[in-house]
């Protein structure tokens, strides 16, 4: 366990490694994000432009962690970072062969970016100086993102209220799994998971709570899968 960014040696080995998982897993991920922008483009053709912008945001995303790599000589293990994300990618591709968009934006607008959103708030304080200064700068657009699939969801929240709720219960689970996967390498960079499952809940709360659902609810859905 590391307690401080005071005992973090960004050069050491065993931070390298552990950032070769991590950085695998971000660039992965935001991969993943441009991509799935690019398809919930087709489901959502009138916000077409948007979503494109969106898309071509997540790309920029990519790069930068790609440079952070470069800067601590990391390779990132893309093979592992991809296996990290398949059921989430599964579960959206399923969700987009039958234009379920209400599955596809809590996967990608709602849980990813709430999931991304908290890594990146909780790795910023114990980051090496040029990716921190990276990582500011995509934690913002983050928030964008999230607040995208926030909007269109609560413009429909009647319509879509039961499709959420299953989608919910079909994809939280992971991110709990997800969580785990991550914890050794993410304490070995001075993040703790118990921070990151805080922040998550507080950016996944607040979203479904904005677009909608009660307390009551929103209480059910974020402990979905919590203990499994
Ligand atoms: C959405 O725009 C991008 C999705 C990326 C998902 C990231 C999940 C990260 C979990 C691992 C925590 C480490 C964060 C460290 C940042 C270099
Ligand atoms: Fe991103
Ligand atoms: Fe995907
Ligand atoms: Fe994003």
């Amino acid at each position: 366990m590391v307690d401080s960014v005071a005992t973090l040696d960004f050069q050491s080995d065993i931070y390298r490694d552990a950032y070769s998982r991590i950085n695998g897993i971000v660039i992965e991920g935001e991969q993943e994000a441009a991509d799935n922008y690019i398809q919930i483009a087709e489901l959502l053709a009138d916000r077409r432009e948007e979503l494109l912008s969106l898309s071509k945001m997540e790309s920029r995303h990519k790069k930068g962690f790609e440079a952070c790599g470069r800067n601590l000589r990391v390779t990132p293990d893309l093979p592992f970072a991809k296996e990290f994300f398949k059921g989430l990618h599964d579960n959206f591709q399923k969700a987009f062969a039958v234009g379920d968009v209400v599955t596809c934006l809590l996967i990608q607008a709602l849980i990813i970016e709430a999931f991304a959103i908290s890594a990146y708030n909780i790795y910023i304080p114990v980051a090496d100086p040029f990716a921190r200064k990276i990582t500011e700068g995509v934690v913002k657009d983050e928030y964008l993102h999230l607040n995208f699939g926030q909007q269109w969801l609560k413009a429909h929240f009647v319509e879509v209220k039961d499709r959420l709720k299953q989608a919910n219960r079909e994809n939280l689970p992971l991110v709990w799994r997800m969580l785990n996967g991550v914890e050794q390498d993410a304490a070995q960079l001075g993040m703790e998971k118990a921070a990151m499952v805080e922040d998550f809940l507080i950016s996944y709360g607040d979203a479904l709570a904005d677009i909608g659902f009660t307390m009551r609810e929103v209480m059910q859905l974020t402990a979905m899968g919590l203990a499994a």
